[in-house]
């Protein structure tokens, strides 16, 4: 008989409401029978998953908690990290694309847009009729998106835009961008660039291992004209774009712990069935030790993120918190992913299990959203006061 892997080994799952529990079940069918069937195809294909934003839409993983009047589902942060966990049990990839919609494109037009904005966008975001994309990182700046040289200067009651934005989740795919850029007086704005509008391309990111069910490229910007009604009203400066990685960066957290139980399950049953030395390779101690660490770990992340979500719904989460759990979370699923590649062998390698796929994904989840070395100085900033980003 198969043996049942549990993966709530401090009972977490007590600590959830009944509404948490059925988004996570509803979430998690819909992986099973949406996502993966396909995804292994997807991948080896680079192509993103056919019709996936519209299916995202439908089960309300497009904006969570967004208010429901702007097509949202109105949920708590906790839902939000459960969702994206499925999703990312499935691939990162699929994660990636409700994180960036929800938390990088719905988040900021609602926040920092015009009630004309958020009406325009949301609901069509929400229902993945359209598809968003976030411009923050630059190709001479990555870690230090302060530096930003993509401008804004105005033109006939709006602006002229100029610039290129690099390594951009969904730009090639994208109907929206929300752009990043400063303006004549050096202040860093928001502005909803549209595909269509003369001088802007999209041109796509080839030849990545990694993510490679996720559309990649970048944002150029030739004298693209923007309408003053085009641009967020109520963000001025670098908290604009730094706080939308908040709600991502958290996201991520949780996302991260659904690939690392999918390693987890996998290499589990793997050890249980493989014989070699007429035992099951689960029964040698140095098998063991990883299987017990790797669940330790899940259960550690899985209390991080549960504890933040809580702050997060209270309003106390701070970005440096939200630094920690990401970078722990993305670091262990990392390592487990790459050592559950080991517990199977050759058989890791090749698209039969979900190991590899993940394990590469991964290696972007790390560097993306701030790198494993930025959040780690960002802590110790916090420890210590002083800055150890810059001279
Ligand atoms: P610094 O001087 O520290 O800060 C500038 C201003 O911003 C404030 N601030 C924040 N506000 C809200 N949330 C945060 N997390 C904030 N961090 C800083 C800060 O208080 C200050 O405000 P004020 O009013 O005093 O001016 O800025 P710095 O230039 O020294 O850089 C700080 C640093 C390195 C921490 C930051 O820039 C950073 O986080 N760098 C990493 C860049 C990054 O994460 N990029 C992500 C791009 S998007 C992406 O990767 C999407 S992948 C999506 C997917 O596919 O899932
Ligand atoms: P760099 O900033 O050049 O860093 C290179 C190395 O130097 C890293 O190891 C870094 O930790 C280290 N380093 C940098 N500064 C310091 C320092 N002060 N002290 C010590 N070490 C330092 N961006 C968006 O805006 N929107 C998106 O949708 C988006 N999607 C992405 C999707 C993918 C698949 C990838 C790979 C990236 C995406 N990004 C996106 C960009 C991502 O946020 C950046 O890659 C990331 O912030 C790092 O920037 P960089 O690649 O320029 O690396």
């Amino acid at each position: 008989m198969m043996k049942q892997i549990n993966v709530d080994y401090f009972q977490i799952d007590d600590l959830l409401s009944a509404e948490h529990k059925l988004i996570r079940h509803a979430v998690r069918d819909f992986v099973r029978s949406e996502i993966k069937p396909v995804i292994e195809d997807a991948a080896q294909a680079h192509q993103a998953i056919e019709g996936l934003m519209p299916k995202l839409g439908a089960i309300g993983a497009l904006g969570p908690y967004i208010p429901e009047e702007y097509g949202g589902a109105g949920l708590d942060q906790i839902s939000y990290g459960l969702i994206m966990q499925e999703l990312e049990a499935g691939d990162s990839a699929v994660r990636s694309a409700a994180s960036v919609q929800s938390s990088l494109v719905m988040y900021p037009i609602y926040t920092y847009g015009s009630e004309e904005q958020r009406r325009k966008y949301l609901p069509g975001l929400a229902a993945g009729e359209l598809i968003g994309a976030f411009g923050l990182t630059e190709p001479n700046h990555g870690s230090d998106p302060g530096g930003m040289e993509t401008r804004l200067t105005a033109k006939n009651g709006g602006f002229l835009l100029n610039g290129a934005k690099m390594w951009i989740t969904n730009a090639p795919i994208c109907n929206l961008a929300v752009v990043w850029a400063r303006d004549e007086a050096g202040k860093v704005r928001g502005v909803i660039v549209e595909r269509g509008m003369d001088g802007f391309e999209t041109p796509e990111t080839l030849h990545k291992w990694s993510l490679r069910a996720s559309k990649t490229g970048e944002l150029v910007f030739h004298d693209v004209f923007i309408p003053a009604e085009n641009v967020l009203p109520e963000v001025n400066s670098m908290r604009g774009p730094l706080s939308c990685l908040n709600s991502a960066r958290y996201g991520i957290s949780w996302g991260v712990i659904g690939a690392a139980i999918d390693c987890y399950e996998t290499a589990v049953q793997y050890a249980l069935e493989r014989q070699q030395f007429d035992r099951p390779i689960g029964g040698f101690q140095l098998q063991q030790k990883k299987l017990a660490e790797f669940l330790t770990e899940i259960t550690k992340a899985q209390l991080l993120s549960w504890r933040l979500g809580l702050l997060k719904n209270e309003g106390k989460a701070t970005p440096q918190q939200i630094s920690m759990a990401k970078r722990n979370n993305v670091h262990m699923a990392l390592q487990i992913a790459r050592e559950s590649r080991q517990i199977l062998g050759g058989m890791g390698i090749v698209g039969d299990f979900p190991i590899m796929r993940h394990m590469m994904n991964l290696e972007s989840v790390i560097t993306y959203e701030g790198t494993h070395d930025i959040h780690l100085l960002i802590t110790g900033q916090d420890i210590t006061g002083l800055n150890a980003f810059s001279s």
